[in-house]
């Protein structure tokens, strides 16, 4: 009876652990607008066992027939509110998704949006604080009751210039009028949420990538790290 008591006990550690959950190896992919994070998700789809999440932006584009990344560039104050929820939303379904390849690979997070952009707006006040609470409690909520854990953080650091200048020349159309200021700003707010840990929680440990190196060298870059992403080598072990 004592043996049956253990082996039921082990089983259950083992299904919680998230192995037997089937719970993925989730690596969240972390950095400025324009720091290359299309680019590092193209490259990872070479393989089988990596199942890609590109964030929702043309969901963003197209809400019901409503382009809320126009209208939050085009009048922050009223709009911020709107798309931030709606930001949420899809990129809670996105950490919802299941898969059957053992690991997931996500452009930005919930984590990402609270504590970089909200942060953003809530600090130039184009988020009332009411909004800001309201944004909160689903935040609360939904990191809460859903699982939205993540194993790694890749944060693809590009100095604020390298980052401004790939926005220019990559031109969407949304992002026309956001200024070099907004960028550096976002640069500070990520450098101490990722690096500095100094602004809210990070959510799992980070491996910081050379992110200013042009087309020609960043893969190598990622391949330098791709031990930690693809054979979940732990991030303090040296590769
Ligand atoms: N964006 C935002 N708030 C978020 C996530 C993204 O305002 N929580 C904006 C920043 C960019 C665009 O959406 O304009 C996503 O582009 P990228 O992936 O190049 O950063
Ligand atoms: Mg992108």
């Amino acid at each position: 009876m004592r043996g049956v008591k253990t082996v039921i006990a082990k089983m259950a550690e083992a299904i919680a652990s998230k192995k037997l959950s089937g719970r993925p190896f989730t690596v969240v992919v972390e950095g400025n607008i324009g720091s290359g994070k299309t680019t590092f998700l193209k490259h990872f789809s070479r393989y089988d066992n990596v199942a890609i999440f590109a964030e929702p932006i043309d969901m963003w584009r197209d809400c019901n027939g409503y382009n809320l990344l126009e209208y939050m560039y085009g009048d922050a104050k009223k709009w911020s509110f709107t798309f931030q929820s709606y930001v949420q939303l899809t990129m809670l379904r996105i950490h919802q998704k299941k898969i059957i390849q053992p690991i997931k690979l996500m452009e930005r997070s919930v984590y990402s949006a609270r504590y970089c952009f909200v942060e953003k707006m809530q600090r130039d006040q184009l988020m009332a604080p009411a909004s800001v609470s309201v944004v909160d409690e689903w935040f609360k909520y939904i990191t809460k009751m859903e699982d939205t854990s993540v194993d790694l953080v890749v944060y693809l650091r590009t100095s604020p210039e390298v980052a401004y200048d790939r926005i220019l020349k990559r031109n969407r159309s949304e992002e026309r009028t956001v200024p070099y200021e907004y960028i550096k700003a976002l640069h500070d707010i990520h450098e101490n949420w990722l690096l500095k840990k100094t602004l809210h929680t990070c959510p799992a440990p980070v491996i910081v990538l050379d992110a200013n190196l042009d087309i020609s060298a960043i893969t190598e870059e990622y391949e330098k790290y791709e031990p930690h992403i693809l054979n979940q080598i732990p991030v303090e072990a040296k590769v």
